[in-house]
């Protein structure tokens, strides 16, 4: 809750930028969070993933002082009816020369499912074409993961990741929660290899870019949606937000 009210004190409206304090104000902020919150003292043994990026700490805690370079957007449409309980709020991206950290912040009901799709090589040849049919019912991400997605030409979805379950870590071969290469063959999804995890109200992943076969001069496009983890219906939940959820017409843009 104070990690709530923090995030919500630093958000500036509407703009892509929601934690500008962190950035005002380093030094005081990341006193402030870490003093409060305590959370991302990483109590199970998580370490920073990359010694090389601005400290995170991959536990499902956003804390500020870790996410301050990132990349931030905000979604304020209020969920509709069928899917409340259940909300996407932030999604904030950071890449550094090897790695592509993520972080996602909302709620989660049983039986649904946060689902990212990722292109990694914005406007290049690989991935799916519009409509992407994506379609393994063999494990219970995949079948989230599952959806006919309206794409611009440009985004051609080769990776996702995704979520069924809040308020723990993802392990290996985790059927419920982490990555999956759905371009290579969208009938049949692999598991690609990540470090995830999520506290009740956020999750934070990182990846290497090797694993996402992301060349150096090549700009990821990242679109999260929220919705059923079994049904193939979508909650109007968007990050960036976006009007209709079976179709990417807004992406966050990682280069
Ligand atoms: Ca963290
Ligand atoms: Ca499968
Ligand atoms: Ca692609």
């Amino acid at each position: 809750m104070l990690l709530l009210a923090v995030l919500a004190a630093g958000c500036g409206g509407e703009s892509t930028d929601n934690i500008p304090d962190a950035t005002a104000n380093p030094t005081h902020d990341a006193t402030t969070i870490d003093s409060l919150t305590g959370a991302d003292a990483a109590p199970d043994g998580q370490v920073a993933a990359d010694a090389s990026a601005p400290g995170f700490v991959i536990d499902g805690v956003i804390n500020p002082a870790e996410w301050g370079a990132a990349n931030s957007h905000v979604n304020s449409i209020a969920v509709d009816g069928a899917f409340a309980g259940n909300a996407l709020s932030q999604l904030l991206t950071y890449r550094d020369s090897t790695t592509l950290y993520l972080a996602i912040g909302g709620s989660l009901t049983a039986g649904n499912a946060i689902m990212l799709y990722l292109d990694h090589d914005l406007a290049g040849a690989d991935g799916l074409a519009s409509p992407a049919s994506l379609d393994d019912s063999a494990g219970a991400l995949d079948l989230a993961l599952s959806r006919v997605l309206i794409t611009p030409s440009e985004f051609r979805v080769d990776y996702a990741f995704g979520v069924l379950d809040m308020n723990r870590a993802a392990a290996p071969g985790d059927e419920r929660m982490g990555w999956r290469d759905v371009g290579t063959n969208p009938l049949s999804f692999a598991q690609v290899v990540g470090e995830t995890v999520c506290s009740l109200d956020a999750c934070e992943t990182s990846i290497p870019l090797a694993n996402l076969a992301v060349n150096p001069s090549d700009q990821i496009g990242v679109a999260v949606r929220l919705g059923s983890a079994t049904s193939g219906v979508l909650s109007n939940q968007t990050l960036p937000q976006d009007a209709a959820p079976n179709s990417i017409n807004v992406y966050a843009t990682v280069p």
